[in-house]
This record gives structure tokens, sequence and C-alpha cells, in this order.
């Protein structure tokens, strides 16, 4: 792996080889617990590697061998939401989810140990989660007076079915690496040794793939759930793809040269 050095970060690690970009959160002595500061940088860190033509697929994974990410920092918790340095309260790890989940690039989650509350819902909205041997699940939500009534809830049901959704969320247990491959929560269960190997010969194989498909298909798996918003994804691909043809180039060319388009040699396709 190397590391750009023109971004420090402070909570997290940006490694990138092959075209995977690797996004660690790396504050193992809370569990890679999240603050605001955090969830800042990971949204930049996901700008990114979206926007590196060289990035074909990107990994979120956790500092250590003992959480992949134990949620939000339970001792910056404020009143309203969690506190930056200026004070400032908010839940911006929504907008992290929402950038993982439309990021026209799949995501993986390598998750080793603890994915627990906010962590877990990070896993979930990664588009595929390879998981170690030791890996543990679980919404923390009731227990510690916080819930995420959308993706961690919705998202759930629609991975793994709306009973064992109600159950992770209504009983606040954990679940080991078997039981959440069993439920459909993970891709693949593997030995912590092996983990990054895995989890990068699957990006391999993907960034072999067509991007555009990949790009299309990521948007279409989207599209039902997110109503207008996820149309306009997908629609956008088909935007960028149509600006790609002569006939659309007809109409910009006609109005940069002030003369009438000439879409005749066009045809109506059946
Ligand atoms: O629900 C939301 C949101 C909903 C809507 C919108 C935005 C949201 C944003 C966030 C969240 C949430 O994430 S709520 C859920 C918050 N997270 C939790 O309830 C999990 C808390 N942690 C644990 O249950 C356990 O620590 C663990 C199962 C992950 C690991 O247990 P283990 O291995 O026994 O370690 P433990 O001793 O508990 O933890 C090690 C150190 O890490 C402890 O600190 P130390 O005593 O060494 O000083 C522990 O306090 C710290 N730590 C762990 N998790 C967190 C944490 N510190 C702050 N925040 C944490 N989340």
């Amino acid at each position: 792996w190397e590391s750009p050095q023109d971004v420090q970060y402070q909570d997290i690690l940006y490694h990138r080889a092959e075209g995977i970009a690797k996004i660690t959160i790396n504050r193992p002595e809370v569990r890679n617990a999240f603050r605001p500061q955090t969830v800042r940088e990971l949204i930049h860190a996901f700008q990114r590697a979206h926007l590196d033509p060289e990035i074909g697929s990107i990994i979120l994974t956790g500092a250590g061998e003992l959480a992949f990410c134990s949620g939000g920092d339970q001792r910056v918790r404020g009143h309203e939401g969690y506190q930056d340095a200026q004070g400032v309260e908010s839940l911006n790890v929504l907008d992290l989810q929402r950038q993982i989940r439309t990021l026209p690039k799949p995501v993986v989650a390598m998750v080793a140990g603890y994915a627990i509350g906010g962590g877990h819902v990070l896993h979930l909205v990664c588009d595929l989660t390879i998981a170690a041997e030791n890996a543990r699940f679980g919404q923390t939500g009731p227990r510690v007076g916080s819930f995420d009534a959308g993706l961690g809830a919705g998202l759930l049901a629609r991975t793994i079915g709306l009973k064992k959704a109600k159950e992770i969320w209504f009983l606040c247990r954990q679940y080991d690496a078997q039981e959440a491959l069993a439920m459909g929560l993970v891709n693949a269960v593997v030995p912590l040794a092996e983990l990054e190997l895995v989890t990068v010969a699957w990006c391999r194989q993907m960034n072999r793939l067509s991007p555009t498909a990949l790009r299309v298909l990521k948007a279409a798996f989207n599209a039902d759930t997110d109503g207008l918003a996820g149309i306009q994804e997908l629609a956008g691909n088909a935007t960028a793809l149509f600006y790609m043809t002569e006939e659309a180039q007809e109409g910009r060319n006609a109005f940069l040269e002030r003369r009438p388009p000439d879409f005749r040699r066009f045809r109506r396709r059946p």
C-alpha cells in the first residue's frame, strides 16, 4: 500500500494500491468509535477515492483486530448530537452513509472484531462485507438511548428480512460471523489472518470488470428504495452514456455553431 502525503488525517488512514483505496478508521483505543472529526475525514477520503480515476473499488476497515467500528464516540455525545472541537453537535455520520451508498464504485467493508451500533450501520451500507472469524455484529441503540431509523433499520430489513432486523434492533444481541453469514448480513467469513488477502482479491476481481456495468448496477440496487433520488442517480448514468453518442453531440455542436441541429441521420430504434 502507498499513502499519499498531501493530506494528513488525524483519525483515519488512507492507502492505495492496484486501483484499490483502503480507508481505515484509526482510533483503536475506543474500538474505532467515530467522532465528528473522524466522519469529516472519512467523507473527505471517500470523495478522494470517488474522484480518483485510478481507483476501481474501496475498502473500509478499522485499525487493529478488535474492531471495525463501535459507532458514535459516546464520550463526545452531547445534548443533541456528537460534539466537535468547536462545540457544534451533529449526526454527520448520516451524510457518510449516503455518500457510501451513492458513490459509483463498489465499497467493501473489511470487518475484524466488532461492528457495533453506528459502526454496524457503516458495514451495512457498504456494498459487500468480508468478515474475519472473530467479527461480531449488533445494534445497541435501545440500550444506549439511540436509534438509526433510516438506513440502519430500513436497509437492514431489506438485507436480512424484517423479522431478523427487528430482532437485532429490539434485543440488542451480538451475533458472530457465522450467524451473520447465515443471515445474509455478510458475503464471506475468512480466517483473521487471511482477511485482507481475501478482501483485496475480491476488489481485484471487481477491478477487472466493466466499470460502467458496476456503476450502473450499484445505482440500480438503490433506485427503487431511494425513490426519485435513486432514479436520478440511475438516470444520470443514462445521460452520461448519451453524452458520449454522436446524437447528443450533434445537439451541442449545433448550439455552439449557431445552426439548427440535424438529427435526421439518427435512427429511431424499435
Ligand atoms: O445510533 C447512532 C446514530 C443514530 C442516528 C444517527 C447517528 C448516529 C450515530 C451514532 C450512533 C451510535 O453509534 S449509538 C451506539 C454507540 N455504540 C455503542 O453503544 C457501542 C459501545 N461499545 C461497546 O459496546 C463495547 O465497547 C464493544 C462491544 C464495542 C467492545 O467491547 P470490549 O471489547 O469489551 O471493549 P470495551 O472495554 O468495552 O472498550 C474498550 C475501550 O473502548 C473502553 O475504553 P477504556 O475503558 O479503555 O477507556 C471503551 O469505553 C471504549 N469504547 C468502546 N466503544 C466506544 C468507546 N468509547 C466511546 N464510544 C464508543 N462507542
